[in-house]
Protein backbone atom coordinates (compact mmCIF):
# COMPACT_ATOMS: atom_id res chain seq x y z
CA UNK A 1 0.00 0.00 0.00
CA UNK A 2 2.57 2.28 1.15
CA UNK A 3 4.55 1.69 -2.41
CA UNK A 4 1.88 1.74 -4.40
CA UNK A 5 1.36 5.64 -3.11
CA UNK A 6 4.97 5.74 -3.56
CA UNK A 7 4.63 5.11 -7.17
CA UNK A 8 1.54 7.43 -7.39
CA UNK A 9 3.42 10.27 -5.91
CA UNK A 10 6.27 9.36 -7.84
CA UNK A 11 3.91 9.43 -11.12
CA UNK A 12 2.81 12.10 -10.48
CA UNK A 13 5.65 14.35 -10.17
CA UNK A 14 6.83 12.84 -13.26
CA UNK A 15 3.79 13.84 -15.05
CA UNK A 16 3.88 17.24 -13.60
CA UNK A 17 7.49 17.25 -14.72
CA UNK A 18 6.29 16.53 -18.30
CA UNK A 19 3.57 18.95 -18.01
CA UNK A 20 6.18 21.62 -17.29
CA UNK A 21 8.25 20.73 -19.92
CA UNK A 22 5.48 20.52 -22.29
CA UNK A 23 4.07 23.81 -21.48
CA UNK A 24 7.63 25.21 -22.18
CA UNK A 25 8.12 23.71 -25.37
CA UNK A 26 5.58 25.00 -27.20
CA UNK A 27 6.43 28.14 -26.41
CA UNK A 28 10.01 27.86 -27.00
CA UNK A 29 9.08 25.93 -30.70
CA UNK A 30 7.11 29.03 -31.20
CA UNK A 31 10.15 31.30 -30.18
CA UNK A 32 11.94 29.59 -32.53
CA UNK A 33 9.97 29.16 -35.29
CA UNK A 34 8.75 33.13 -35.31
CA UNK A 35 12.15 34.32 -35.28
CA UNK A 36 13.08 32.22 -39.02
CA UNK A 37 9.96 33.41 -40.25
CA UNK A 38 11.05 37.11 -39.33
CA UNK A 39 14.19 36.85 -40.96
CA UNK A 40 12.83 35.13 -44.06
CA UNK A 41 10.30 37.59 -45.16
CA UNK A 42 13.31 39.95 -44.17
CA UNK A 43 15.35 37.98 -46.37
CA UNK A 44 12.53 38.09 -49.02
CA UNK A 45 12.45 41.92 -49.03
CA UNK A 46 16.02 42.20 -49.63
CA UNK A 47 15.50 39.64 -52.37
CA UNK A 48 12.78 41.54 -54.15
CA UNK A 49 15.63 44.79 -53.79
CA UNK A 50 18.47 42.58 -54.46
CA UNK A 51 18.57 42.14 -57.99
CA UNK A 52 17.44 45.78 -58.94
CA UNK A 53 20.39 46.80 -56.30
CA UNK A 54 22.93 44.82 -57.80
CA UNK A 55 22.70 45.04 -61.48
CA UNK A 56 23.11 48.82 -62.62
CA UNK A 57 20.91 49.62 -65.56
CA UNK A 58 22.26 51.97 -68.14
CA UNK A 59 19.07 53.58 -69.60
CA UNK A 60 18.21 56.77 -71.77
CA UNK A 61 15.96 59.57 -70.85
CA UNK A 62 14.02 62.50 -72.42
CA UNK A 63 12.72 65.03 -69.32
CA UNK A 64 13.25 69.07 -68.47
CA UNK A 65 15.37 70.26 -65.71
CA UNK A 66 13.08 70.95 -62.86
CA UNK A 67 16.05 71.29 -60.01
CA UNK A 68 19.66 71.69 -59.45
CA UNK A 69 21.41 70.83 -56.43
CA UNK A 70 25.31 71.52 -57.17
CA UNK A 71 26.12 71.07 -53.23
CA UNK A 72 24.58 67.94 -53.30
CA UNK A 73 25.44 66.83 -56.26
CA UNK A 74 21.93 66.20 -57.97
CA UNK A 75 19.91 66.89 -60.47
CA UNK A 76 15.77 66.40 -61.26
CA UNK A 77 14.46 65.62 -64.26
CA UNK A 78 10.62 65.82 -65.19
CA UNK A 79 11.24 62.53 -67.39
CA UNK A 80 9.60 60.97 -69.85
CA UNK A 81 8.67 56.86 -69.56
CA UNK A 82 12.33 54.79 -68.71
CA UNK A 83 11.19 51.50 -70.12
CA UNK A 84 14.96 49.89 -69.19
CA UNK A 85 13.85 50.74 -65.94
CA UNK A 86 10.27 50.15 -65.97
CA UNK A 87 9.60 53.91 -64.69
CA UNK A 88 6.10 55.83 -66.25
CA UNK A 89 6.88 59.61 -66.53
CA UNK A 90 7.59 61.37 -63.37
CA UNK A 91 9.94 64.26 -61.76
CA UNK A 92 12.66 63.04 -59.48
CA UNK A 93 16.07 63.81 -58.44
CA UNK A 94 19.41 61.79 -59.78
CA UNK A 95 23.04 61.99 -58.53
CA UNK A 96 24.64 64.38 -61.28
CA UNK A 97 28.53 64.99 -61.17
CA UNK A 98 29.26 68.59 -60.97
CA UNK A 99 30.61 68.94 -64.65
CA UNK A 100 26.41 68.18 -65.03
CA UNK A 101 24.90 70.02 -62.43
CA UNK A 102 27.36 73.07 -64.03
CA UNK A 103 26.40 71.89 -67.50
CA UNK A 104 22.48 71.89 -67.12
CA UNK A 105 20.50 74.66 -65.98
CA UNK A 106 16.34 74.56 -65.02
CA UNK A 107 14.21 74.77 -67.51
CA UNK A 108 16.75 72.71 -70.27
CA UNK A 109 14.68 69.88 -72.01
CA UNK A 110 17.81 67.19 -71.96
CA UNK A 111 18.28 63.80 -73.19
CA UNK A 112 19.86 62.22 -70.18
CA UNK A 113 21.89 58.91 -69.73
CA UNK A 114 21.30 57.15 -66.35
CA UNK A 115 23.03 54.54 -64.33
CA UNK A 116 20.76 52.82 -62.12
CA UNK A 117 21.03 51.01 -59.27
CA UNK A 118 18.04 49.73 -57.45
CA UNK A 119 15.56 52.91 -57.12
CA UNK A 120 18.75 55.61 -57.49
CA UNK A 121 19.80 56.71 -60.44
CA UNK A 122 22.64 58.65 -61.49
CA UNK A 123 22.71 60.89 -64.81
CA UNK A 124 26.23 60.14 -66.19
CA UNK A 125 25.84 62.25 -69.42
CA UNK A 126 22.92 65.05 -70.55
CA UNK A 127 22.79 67.04 -73.76
CA UNK A 128 20.47 69.82 -74.07
CA UNK A 129 18.26 69.27 -76.67
CA UNK A 130 18.18 72.25 -79.13
CU1 LIG B 1 12.05 58.53 -62.39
Amino acid sequence: MTYARLTIALGLAALTAACGKQAETPVAAETSQAAPAAAMSGDMSNMAMAPAATSPIKAKGHGTVTAIGKAAGTITLDHGPIPEAKWPAMTMAFKAAPTITDAAKVGDKVDFDLTLVGSAGEVTAIQKKP
